[in-house]
């Protein structure tokens, strides 16, 4: 490819909250897409959407469920932001090993990730912001929170002295587990454990980390408006 095609390709798009409810803590499910472009170098262009906008047709076109975050690449369209790191990682250098055996063990952590340990924290999201005034709710928690427990003993077990998952090469599998544990943030159901903790921390120093943090930031700040 020419250096003016290279130019005049145009950037990707992906969407992301006008106004994320978790206040620019990159916990909102463009921070992973966009942490996957950083990683790899990869300029992008953000499309800010509103709730209201999320639902109507145009958005749906896009995104069956009405959500963020969305991928549009020339006449490609994609959404689910597993999917959409899965891609950036393929097309790109940097987040998938070149070794088949070694790439296929990164894949297996993103769906690890985002199937494994990141649905009982999605339950206890949903059981502390839409189920604390119901009858059950201080029977639900203890018993999601022995759900998160029992994943994080098996993921600190798992991970040991090692600073990435896979051993010393950070993968899509980081980026994802990373981004997932991230959920936890502030709670001691993360800092109980040191290896959880330390790894999180190793994800959240990480440059490009830093950049699709301050830039999600942004548009919280009022900083960025997207486009
Ligand atoms: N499985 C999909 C994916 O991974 O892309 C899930 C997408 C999704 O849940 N999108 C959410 C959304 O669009 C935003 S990220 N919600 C609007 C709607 O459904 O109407 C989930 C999210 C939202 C807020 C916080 N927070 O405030 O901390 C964290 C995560």
């Amino acid at each position: 490819m020419s250096c003016e095609e290279k130019v005049l390709r145009p950037l990707p798009v992906i969407t992301a909250f006008e106004q994320s409810p978790d206040r620019g803590q990159g916990l909102a499910r463009d921070m992973p897409v966009r942490w996957a472009l950083e990683e790899v170098g990869q300029s992008y262009d953000v499309r800010l959407v509103s709730f209201m906008a999320m639902k109507e047709a145009a958005h749906r076109a896009l995104h069956p469920f009405g959500q963020i975050p969305t991928y549009e690449e020339g006449d490609l369209a994609l959404f689910e932001s597993g999917a959409i790191v899965f891609h950036i990682a393929e097309r790109h250098v940097g987040l998938l090993p070149h070794d088949g055996n070694a790439r296929a063990r990164a894949i297996m952590w993103m769906f690890a990730a985002l199937s494994t340990v990141e649905p009982p924290i999605v339950q206890l999201e949903v059981a502390t912001y839409l189920e604390h005034d119901k009858t059950w709710y201080e029977q639900r928690l203890p018993i999601v929170e022995d759900r998160i427990r029992t994943r994080l003993d098996e993921l600190s077990n798992r991970l040991g002295g090692a600073d990435w998952l896979d051993g010393d090469a950070f993968s899509a599998g980081d980026l994802l587990m990373v981004q997932v544990l991230r959920r936890l943030n502030g709670s001691s159901l993360l800092t109980d454990y040191q290896n959880l903790s330390a790894y999180v921390a190793r994800g959240e120093a990480r440059p490009a980390f830093k950049r699709a943090f301050d830039a999600q930031l942004a548009v919280f700040t009022g900083k960025s408006s997207g486009r």
